[in-house]
């Protein structure tokens, strides 16, 4: 049987309207996504919005909707988002959705069958001014591992280790300052240390484990792991099904990752289909995209609940992805820092821009950084120089020339096979580099590519051609070719420019299926007649003026 991919994003919290680095991983996956179904492989692309937790409970009350109201509202709100960057979720699924719910109880009824939930009573934070306990994200203090201040109760972002709120130094409400008292209660863990030796050998095992995925979760396992929390006192989440714990909820990291299996879940109903062809079926592969500071959760938490029971498909690869900054700093929405995606839809560029730009400065391997100045820069001296003009001036020529019959590959000069044999080169980098997760090197690849056609045209200067009458043939020629190189690169760039480049392969290879093009890793060649009627610039270059004013706005 074929094999199957499954491919995620991190699924992003209700309540945070994602600014350009929290985009990242949906960014990365929908283009790996793309790559893949260029390759003509067989893939399922989800992800949902996380809906459990404090956090929503405390923005529903701001708001002065019941929990349900303000997460439909959100959802919309994703969906938009995602939608006009052309994200091509085959599901976007919610963590509230009652297959999350009934999906979490039965992991968690599997994993306390098998022996893996403790209890234990605890020390938790509850601020007597707000009324309410404080986990995770409510309350802030020093990391009692680094010494970091600013921490949250339950990861340190500094030394990006896990936190038990009661642990914090210092430790504050973060909705009202106060300093909180302390309860007890009993609670429910995640007995991690027996999962050590299992998790050791998972992850060792797997050679697609690369970097931070593999080290830091060995390193962790090697320091040795403690149980986990997995119940918090609140009312919105996922209730736990067993005797004594009704007032409680799941922790949202323990339903989060399920939903995973949920989105596929509703997909699959809806489209008759089985979601264990998934989950529970060895020839499927499980991808996931996500941020470095997911990768504990991705690696420890979520592979342990799913080792209750073998019957679960483990991760097969997980592609993590550093921070975007904006102008060497954090994004803050409370400060108005950075750019925000529904500040994007407002602006005057659309999807296939700000994809560009994004996907140039991907961080990956490192830190980047959001800076206007090279936003200008990439657009006008990459995408518009070397690939829209490209474009745009193949297409007027032609519109003058009139319809262009196709040539085959026995027509071609040894100049035009080297071409073909340079594509053919860049065609298997970029599938490489792919598959390692270096998708701003497939752009380059792309752009290589670009830059061959940009040099073959200027080359054979077919406006010349066609104004004289015994160089029609030749004319005809060198249209068909770059053309037929237009192609490649259009190829190449869709998963990053998805709408103008389909666009143009419209356009000049009507009828031309762009998923399968890749699959034998051979450059295309235009092999119809083409007939163009109109010409028009693909993208308006960014003047100096507006960088200025977005400067100011942001
Ligand atoms: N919502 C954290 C985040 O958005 C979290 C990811 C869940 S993935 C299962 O960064
Ligand atoms: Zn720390």
């Amino acid at each position: 049987m074929a094999k199957k991919y499954l491919i995620t994003s991190a699924l992003p919290y209700i309540n945070n309207i994602p600014h350009l680095g929290n985009f990242i991983p949906l960014l990365r996956s929908d283009i790996h996504v793309r790559i893949k179904k260029l390759q003509g492989k067989d893939v399922l692309y989800i992800c949902a919005t996380d809906e459990s937790g404090t956090r929503t409970e405390i923005e529903a009350e701001k708001k002065h909707m019941t929990e349900e109201q303000y997460c439909k509202i959100m959802h919309k709100k994703f969906k938009e988002i995602l939608d006009w960057f052309s994200i091509d979720l085959d599901y976007f699924g919610r963590t509230s959705s009652k297959s999350n719910h009934e999906l979490t109880k039965e992991i968690f009824m599997d994993l306390n069958k098998q022996g893996y939930i403790c209890e234990k009573e605890v020390t938790l934070l509850y601020c007597p001014d707000c009324k309410r306990y404080l986990p995770d994200s409510y309350v802030e203090g020093t990391c009692p591992h680094c010494k970091t201040p600013g921490a949250k109760g339950d990861q340190c972002d500094a030394c990006s280790k896990f936190i038990n709120p009661e642990e914090l130094i210092e430790p504050k409400c973060k909705l009202c300052g106060q300093k909180p008292t302390v309860k007890k209660d009993k609670h429910l863990f995640l007995d991690l240390p027996k999962f050590s030796n299992k998790l050791k050998k998972y992850i060792e095992e797997n050679k697609n484990f690369h970097g931070i995925e593999r080290n830091l979760p060995l390193a962790w396992i090697k320091e040795g792991l403690e149980p986990r929390c997995i119940s918090r006192n609140l009312k919105w989440g996922v209730k736990i099904p067993i005797k004594g714990y009704e007032d409680k909820v799941f922790y949202v990291w323990f339903d989060a990752p399920i939903g995973y299996i949920a989105a596929t879940k509703d997909y699959c109903d809806k489209n008759n289909l089985n979601y264990k062809d998934y989950w529970q079926n060895k020839d499927t592969q499980i991808i996931h995209f996500m941020g470095k500071d997911n990768v504990p959760f991705h690696t420890i938490i979520w592979p342990s609940e799913l080792m209750s029971n073998k019957k679960w498909n483990l991760p097969s690869r997980i592609y993590s992805n550093e921070f975007l900054n904006y102008l060497s700093g954090k994004f803050s929405k409370s400060n108005n820092r950075g750019v925000f995606c529904d500040d994007v839809l407002k602006l005057k560029y659309n999807s296939d821009t700000w994809r560009f730009y994004l996907s140039s400065v991907l961080p990956e391997g490192k830190d980047s950084d959001f800076e206007w100045q090279e936003f200008m820069d990439k657009i006008n001296n990459e995408l518009i120089a070397n690939y829209a003009n490209f474009a745009y001036r193949i297409i007027s020529i032609a519109k003058r020339f009139g319809e262009i019959t196709p040539l085959t590959e026995e027509k071609l000069n040894k100049s035009e096979k080297d071409i073909l044999k340079k594509i053919k080169e860049n065609i298997a980098n970029y599938l490489n580099e792919n598959t390692r997760g270096n998708l701003k090197e497939a752009l380059r690849n792309a752009l290589n590519v670009s830059s061959l056609g940009n040099q073959y045209f200027q080359e054979n200067k077919p406006w010349e051609l066609i104004k004289d009458d015994n160089k029609k043939e030749e004319a005809n020629h060198v249209l068909w070719f770059s053309f037929s190189i237009l192609l490649n690169v259009s190829l190449l760039l869709h998963p990053f420019i998805p709408t103008k480049t389909k666009e143009i392969i419209n356009l000049i290879a009507p009828g031309f299926s762009i998923n399968n093009a890749l699959k034998d890793k051979k450059p295309s060649i235009i092999n119809k007649n083409i007939t163009i009627t109109e010409a028009k610039p693909l993208f308006a270059k960014i003047e100096e003026e507006e960088i200025k004013e977005l400067k100011k706005k942001f």
